[in-house]
């Protein structure tokens, strides 16, 4: 076993960990921690005040909270839209520390979607990589990621092809996928009537499509996840008025996998192009099948036919009719495809041999 990495993590800007406003991040630093932890990794996490990893428990992992103000979410900008970066931010808090600190760690390994970070890599004399959660949103955060990408080969990591192919052409990206901790998922081979509906309830997860099908089948949808817009969760509750939803709040995982197991199967309705779509393997680990839209990353997911159905994107004649075949799809089949896909080691594999492909990269490049 090589001696153990000291890395240095820093997470996103717009929220506490533990919040939910970091979506995907937070279960991605949380898998990370957790796994690397346990095989004798050292791990300082850099994240905002309040922020916490609740179920990682590896006395190898430290949060270390940053004061500052939150960072503007990117999903919610203009593609053109300038940089935003408040003086008092925690974000150039967070990368001040790390400029403080980086002799101390091997990596540093960024997982905010911000201009900042991606700019500051040359400056720093310890390697800077980034892990990249969303697909392209703005033209600041495509230039930026590019840069990097052509400046210091390796150094870009992503979940999927899809979200890699969003960015600019020649981006080159390394394919880490996601994963959960599997053992927290129990399999439940005999669903109830419901389906299921979970993550940021925001513009860009298309809900009122999932409550849509769910009034047109007459098939009860369970919600679960953070109400980050309040105004667009009232604006789709008055449109559908007698919509057969009920609302579970932001649940933890032991909560949420217990009401999804026993659902009919998760509906997935991203407007966007969804980077992973971690929520597809929650259900895939309870034998849940996942219906989606054909759009990023759940498109590297589902085996049609199989553990899920693809459909038309927006089409929402397209989800009635995919509600209508759930009974084709295999229960232990979609159980089988999380274990051997999306289990922490597997994850813990993929990552530990980026951070030694960049590492073994920069021992070659440093000057003897
Ligand atoms: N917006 N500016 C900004 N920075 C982030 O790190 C960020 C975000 N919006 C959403 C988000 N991160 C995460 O919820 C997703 O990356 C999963």
């Amino acid at each position: 076993m090589a001696s153990p990495l000291n890395l240095l993590l820093l997470s996103t800007p717009v929220g506490p960990l533990g919040s939910g406003l970091g979506g995907g991040v937070e279960l991605t630093l949380t898998n990370l921690c957790q796994e690397l932890g346990q095989r004798g990794q050292r791990l300082t996490v850099l994240a905002p005040m309040g922020s916490e990893l609740p179920d990682v428990t590896s006395p190898q992992v430290t949060i270390q909270p940053v004061a500052g103000t939150l960072q503007p979410t990117a999903h919610t900008q203009e593609r053109d839209c300038e940089v935003l970066l408040p003086g008092d931010g925690v974000l150039p808090a967070m990368w001040d520390y790390a400029r403080r600190q980086q002799q101390q760690y091997d990596l540093i390994v960024n997982f905010a979607y911000d201009w900042l970070p991606f700019y500051l890599t040359p400056f720093f004399d310890q390697p800077v990589a980034h892990f990249v959660t969303m697909g392209s949103l703005t033209t600041a955060m495509d230039r930026a990621i590019a840069t990097v990408a052509n400046q210091f080969p390796g150094r870009i990591g992503v979940y999927t092809q899809t979200q890699a192919e969003t960015f600019l052409p020649g981006t080159a990206c390394e394919v880490l996928g996601s994963a959960i901790d599997l053992s927290r998922y129990r399999f439940c081979p005999e669903p109830g009537a419901a389906l299921a509906w979970m993550g940021r309830i925001s513009p860009e997860k298309g809900l009122e499509d999932a409550i849509a099908a769910a009034e047109t089948t007459g098939c009860p949808l369970k919600i679960m996840g953070k109400i980050e817009n309040p105004a667009y969760w009232q604006q789709i509750q008055q449109q559908y008025p007698n919509a057969p939803i009920e609302y579970l709040g932001f649940l933890g995982t032991d909560q949420l996998q217990a009401v999804l197991g026993q659902c009919r199967a998760l509906v997935m309705t991203p407007r966007w192009v969804e980077a992973f779509g971690n929520v597809a393997i929650e259900a895939l680990a309870c034998g849940v099948p996942v219906i989606a839209y054909r759009r990023g990353g759940p498109t590297e997911i589902i085996r049609p036919g199989e553990t899920g159905w693809l459909v038309e994107p927006d089409s929402v004649s397209g989800l009635v009719e995919a509600i209508s075949k759930i009974d084709q799809l295999d229960r232990w089949a979609c159980r089988r495809q999380a274990e051997q896909d999306y289990s922490l080691t597997a994850l813990g594999d993929r990552f530990e041999q980026w951070f030694q492909a960049i590492l073994g990269r920069r021992a070659k490049t440093v000057p003897c």
